[in-house]
């Protein structure tokens, strides 16, 4: 019999490239049958304790240590020549094949930076040999489009002002496509661009692309947008709602949750009595890392007095690592999961903590980080996971515009593209 033809490894390369901060990052190209992908790694800035490790230079006389030629080098020179004649198209083998030449827990070896550059080039390359757009090489059966969580007000660290709460985001679920999802967005973005004018407040925008003015309250931040809206002739809960990133592992200092620009200091119990004065007040569906990536007890406690009527999202908390998604579930700490492919370094162990989700009636996102580059994949992902959710940044700045317009030719390409359609907490 004929082995079926496959798309097998003849070269891997790295090159360091910019992300959308300014910052290096790594990026993998692979020839597979002559076959040729590229793939570009992302980069966080509030970045969960836990997550998988982003190898970085330190060399301080370039780019202030940030150059990634380690990563590159690791990727050229130990991965890469016991990769030729391996099959791209078997993911699981190629993955697991990185792990163990890792050989650590965290990819701290090697950086996971330069599994991911490999584990994702490794998908383009044979989707591409199988002549399949991505989405549909990875699940053959993909038809959900993702409602996107557009993050119009930036602040915490993605900002250098603006409020405590590090996303505010509009989640347009009462659209009846993804292409109209995008239309409401922008919309609303230069509505609010407009108001932020109208009242001297600046409308330089944030890592992700969203506004970051000085705000008297987190509440006058979700004022604001929540007016922006409506003058944008949408309704609100109906049409339009919101979800949070608040990152709050990134103002909680010795047990304590610190609100600077609400002026409050506040324990577990008192941020849960903020987040249920927040959800009767607002529009407010889902809540990521509402607690400190190691208040497990106090997540339980969040996810129990909430959980039944909005998203509990773990970012932080579960970075995308299946044991720690486990543990999440088992401890009833979210009912919601963000996905990075970066927080845990491959491909297939991205796709099994999505598994592990889906088999627990978890939601998942999948999402962007705060640096990133032209690179679409997650768009594919999103569709190609049928999470019905995706998170990836403002309506503006290309690094961000890049996800959302592969999603618009993703949609015009399916045969019968469904919008909203297993989203059972939107009431
Ligand atoms: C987050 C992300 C993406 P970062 O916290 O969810 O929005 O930010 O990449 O900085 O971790
Ligand atoms: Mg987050």
């Amino acid at each position: 019999m004929r082995e079926k033809l496959k798309p097998i490894i003849e070269k891997v390369h790295a090159r360091e490239i910019l992300d959308s901060r300014g910052f290096p990052t790594i990026e993998v190209e692979i020839t597979a049958s002559g076959h040729t992908s590229i793939s570009a790694v992302p980069s966080g800035a509030s970045t969960g304790k836990f997550e998988a490790l982003e190898l970085r230079d330190n060399d301080k006389d370039r780019f202030h240590g940030k150059g990634v030629l380690k990563a590159v080098k690791n990727v050229i020179d130990h991965y890469g020549p016991a990769l030729i004649g391996k099959d791209a198209s078997d993911q699981k083998l190629i993955d697991q094949f990185l792990n163990n030449l890792d050989g650590s827990s965290n990819k701290s070896t090697y950086g996971a930076n330069a599994s991911l550059g490999i584990s994702m080039a490794c998908a383009v390359a044979s989707s591409s040999f199988f002549n399949k757009p991505l989405y549909e090489y990875i699940s053959p059966k993909s038809n959900i489009m993702p409602v996107p969580m557009i993050n119009v007000l930036n602040g915490g660290m993605h900002a250098d002002q603006g409020s405590d709460l590090q996303e505010i985001m509009l989640f347009p679920h009462g659209a009846k496509s993804f292409s109209q999802s995008i239309q409401m967005g922008s919309e609303v973005f230069h509505c609010l661009k407009n108001d932020l004018k109208k009242q001297g407040l600046n409308t330089a925008v944030g890592d992700e692309g969203g506004f970051a003015p000085a705000l008297k309250s987190n509440d006058h931040a979700i004022e604001l947008l929540l007016g922006s809206i409506e003058k944008s002739g949408f309704e609100i809960g109906k049409d339009i709602s919101l979800a949070l990133d608040v990152a709050a592992s990134s103002f909680y200092k010795k047990g304590k949750y610190h609100l600077k620009v609400d002026g409050n200091i506040l324990d577990t119990d008192g941020m849960v009595s903020f987040y249920e004065n927040l959800i009767r007040q607002y529009p407010i569906v889902s809540i990521e890392d509402g607690l400190d990536e190691n208040d497990w007890d106090g997540w339980t406690v969040l996810n129990k007095a909430l959980g039944d009527k909005i998203q509990i999202v773990g970012d932080d908390l579960t970075v995308t690592n299946p044991k720690k998604l486990k543990k999440a579930i088992d401890k009833k700490s979210i009912n919601s999961i963000l996905i990075k492919l970066n927080q845990i370094g491959t491909l297939t162990e991205t796709i099994e903590s999505i598994d592990i989700a889906k088999s627990n009636r978890c939601n998942y996102i999948i999402s962007h980080r705060s640096g990133e580059t032209e690179d679409t994949f997650i768009s594919d992902l999103a569709v190609a996971m049928g999470g019905g959710q995706i998170k990836t940044g403002s309506v503006c700045r290309s690094d961000r515009t890049a996800k959302y317009n592969r999603l618009l030719r993703i949609e015009e390409k399916l045969e019968l593209p469904k919008f909203c359609t297993n989203l059972s907490f939107i009431k």
